[in-house]
């Protein structure tokens, strides 16, 4: 649907004033592109519509997008030109272009490219409608003022004050002088901008003044073929039609540049919210032509011109030409031809090209001529407008949302050290993950040194004894106790310990959290972490000589004790096997009296009578001397050799046993007991020496904040101005 004249013309400049508000950021707006080959006859198309004298020639022409804002005024019987903000005549626009167009395919331009195009934004904001105003009033009332200063026009056109006016003044005409200037403040004050963002602009338009001398400067200066900044021209006139195209660098086939056009190209194209002008030469294949083949899934919102409609190799080629054109007549984005340098002359001339269509006999047709083009594209871009407009609205909503609460995120404003520093402990909370990691390596250490003291066997000893005639039985074998133990800690517990301590070791010293989040100073995650490392391996170099110490003095069985040796000679007079024997010697028939031939007794209802204590006593002794005896003759029958291995033995189980206790349950204990000094560290995170010199925001985040804070400003404009 095609929407009233003036809706239409009020929502073409909303667009128009937010498009520099939002460029850059994800938000697309609706816009016309023109694309095609290298020399399709773009930029004349172009020309002709808008009256913008584009550099037209063989070879590439246009080497960087062309943002043209047209804008029809009927008060204005001369065509007004802006570029990048700046007015300019008619008959220097050409050269402006090209000048522009030069500065933009510098390579080396540091702080000065397409990504971060503040500088250009700025400018194009505040050609503003102001500046139009004054040049359309210097125009038309030129001799009413003729004695006046522009001043005085521009006061009595926007009722500025003195004071407005110089800024404006300064702004405008002395733009570039912000490099060095001390006129930061007035600028600020203008603009609204930050001091970086000042910072960036004097960068930027230093390096511009640079590289535009840069012969003087000795600058090196390598060139693109092809540039993604943009030119914005506005041109505001009685002949415009209100619309908004951009003009590209027309498709390389080979050479130089091939890629670069069309990644280009393809930025415009893809924002759905585009329609596609295809210029083609109308004498061309259209089955070989690339900005077709490019769009064939946008046809809903392309529509091809034939250009150079003059210019046809064979009749036959224009014979088909008008077939495709009649073929399309009635179709909303049917094809169009034009003839807009008529035998590649110099203007577009209408008189001519009408002439041409008519001697082809499609004079009649709707798809063709510029004055019809001109008709078309204004209710196409409306119903385009008309569809998004919604979208779009509820984009900028969604992104002021999304903007707000990244800067919630990020604090409204600047940390103080202290807020800085719970901030950063926030960082500890999900240590939970140090507790997954550290349990199982525990759990594992404890069941490795668990293993190796039960796989004690007393081969070992066994087969390393060798009896000695000459020493007394008792102290043969003392080297077997004292190796084995040396086995058992140095060359079993040991390695357990170490591998366990390197885990732990290698684990701690590199927590970090510089990936996870950036919000924090460099400086401060540095010095933090720096300061963990430290604190940390010191006290875990602690805890390892502690564990060796202990280690190395258990290997040298440095532990004899009241408890080691009841333990080891309780073990010795009484086996299990004995203590077994005996219990289950203890038979019922014990509780009972007996006759001299050893039968219970019964009373007179047959029941067993029970024995006195004194009885019972006796025969518990009996059974004890009985299965003691047993034992003795036992071991009496087992060799002194064999007897001894057996006090080694059990030597080394009852020493093993003792040590076991501190080993894994006492090393468990420091291990547990680093993260509870993890934990005491970072609570005492704020009494690190120096810390406040640390805790500040890195300045990125303030530069980051007032990023997010101008692109909420900017959206919320952007808002402001297209709800209304
Ligand atoms: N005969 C004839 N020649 C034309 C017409 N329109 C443009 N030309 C010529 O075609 C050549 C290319 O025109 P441009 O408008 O620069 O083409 P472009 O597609 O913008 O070129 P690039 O920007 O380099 O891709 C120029 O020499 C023009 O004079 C036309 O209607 N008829
Ligand atoms: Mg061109």
């Amino acid at each position: 649907m095609f929407c009233k004249d003036t809706e239409y013309i009020s929502i073409l400049e909303k667009i128009k004033k937010i498009r520099p508000l939002i460029s850059g950021y994800s938000i697309q707006l609706p816009q016309i592109v023109v694309i095609g080959d290298q020399s399709s006859g773009k930029s004349s198309v172009l020309e002709s519509l808008t009256g913008i004298k584009f550099p037209v020639n063989s070879g590439i022409c246009t080497k960087c997008p062309i943002i043209v804002n047209c804008k029809n005024d009927k008060q204005i019987k001369k065509n007004c030109f802006t570029i990048n903000g700046k007015g300019v005549e008619i008959e220097n626009l050409t050269d402006k272009i090209l000048e522009i167009q030069d500065k933009n395919l510098i390579t080396n331009k540091s702080n000065y490219n397409s990504s971060d195009d503040e500088v250009e934004k700025k400018l194009f904001i505040y050609s503003s409608d102001d500046e139009i105003e004054v040049k359309k009033k210097k125009n038309t009332n030129r001799n009413r003022y003729a004695n006046s200063s522009d001043d005085e026009v521009y006061k009595k056109i926007t009722h500025s004050s003195d004071d407005e006016i110089e800024v404006k003044k300064k702004k405008i005409t002395n733009r570039n002088r912000y490099a060095n200037s001390s006129d930061d403040k007035v600028y600020k004050k203008i603009t609204h901008s930050s001091d970086d963002e000042i910072e960036v602009k004097k960068k930027k338009i230093t390096n511009r003044n640079r590289y535009a001398n840069s012969s003087d400067d000795k600058v090196k200066v390598e060139k693109k073929k092809i540039s993604d900044e943009p030119i914005y021209i506005e041109v505001v006139g009685i002949e415009q039609v209100d619309l908004i195209v951009i003009d590209l660098p027309g498709l390389i086939h080979n050479g130089e540049g091939k890629i670069e056009v069309k990644n280009l190209i393809n930025k415009y194209i893809n924002n759905d919210r585009t329609l596609i002008l295809v210029c083609t030469h109308g004498d061309a294949d259209e089955e070989t032509q690339e900005a077709l083949e490019i769009t064939k899934d946008m046809k809903h919102r392309r529509l091809q011109i034939l250009t150079k409609f003059d210019a046809f190799s064979s009749k036959d080629n224009c014979y088909k030409a008008i077939e495709l054109l009649k073929s399309q007549e009635n179709d909303v984005l049917g094809c169009h031809a034009v003839i807009c340098r008529y035998e590649g002359g110099l203007d577009y001339d209408a008189t001519i090209e009408m002439q041409k269509f008519e001697e082809y006999e499609i004079h009649k047709f709707k798809n063709i001529g510029l004055s019809n083009l001109k008709n078309r594209l204004p209710p196409l871009f409306s119903d385009l407008i008309n569809k998004e407009l919604p979208f779009i609205i509820k984009e900028l909503s969604t992104n002021i949302v999304k903007e707000k609460e990244e800067l919630k995120k990020i604090g409204e404003n600047k940390s103080d050290p202290s807020k800085i520093l719970i901030e950063y402990t926030k960082l500890f909370e999900d240590e939970v993950v140090i507790d997954e990691y550290v349990t199982p390596l525990l759990e594992n250490y404890a069941n490795n040194i668990r293993k190796i003291k039960e796989s004690i066997t007393k081969d070992y000893v066994i087969n390393k004894y060798k009896s000695n005639i000459f020493k007394p039985i008792f102290f043969q074998g003392q080297n077997i106790f004292n190796e084995y133990i040396y086995d058992i800690v140095i060359n079993k517990w040991k390695p357990v310990y170490e591998d366990t301590y390197n885990l732990i070791y290698n684990y701690y010293t590199k927590i970090s959290y510089k990936e996870k989040n950036n919000n924090f100073s460099k400086e401060l995650v540095n010095y933090i972490e720096k300061s963990w490392k430290r604190d940390i391996e010191k006290y875990l170099t602690t805890l390892n000589n502690e564990c060796n110490k202990l280690l190395d003095e258990t290997s040298i069985f440095g532990t004899m004790n009241h408890y080691l040796t009841a333990k080891y000679q309780e073990f010795l007079e009484i086996p299990d096997e004995t203590k077994k024997k005996f219990i289950n010697g203890i038979t019922e028939d014990m509780l009972y009296k007996k006759d001299y031939q050893g039968k219970i007794l019964k009373d007179s209802n047959s029941r067993p009578i029970i024995a006195n204590l004194e009885d019972i006593q006796h025969r518990l002794l009996e059974l004890l001397n009985k299965t003691l005896e047993e034992r003795e003759t036992e071991y009496l029958n087992e060799s002194l050799q064999d007897q001894q291995i057996e006090r080694i033995f059990c030597m080394v189980q009852a020493v093993i046993d003792v040590e076991f206790k501190s080993v894994c349950d006492g090393f468990l204990k420091k291990f547990r007991n680093v993260n509870l000094y993890r934990t005491k560290w970072i609570n005492e995170l704020s009494s690190i020496p120096d810390i406040n010199k640390y805790a500040i925001e890195d300045k990125s985040i303030d530069v980051k904040r007032n990023h997010i804070k101008d692109k909420i400003k900017r959206y919320e404009e952007a808002y402001e101005i297209i709800d209304n």
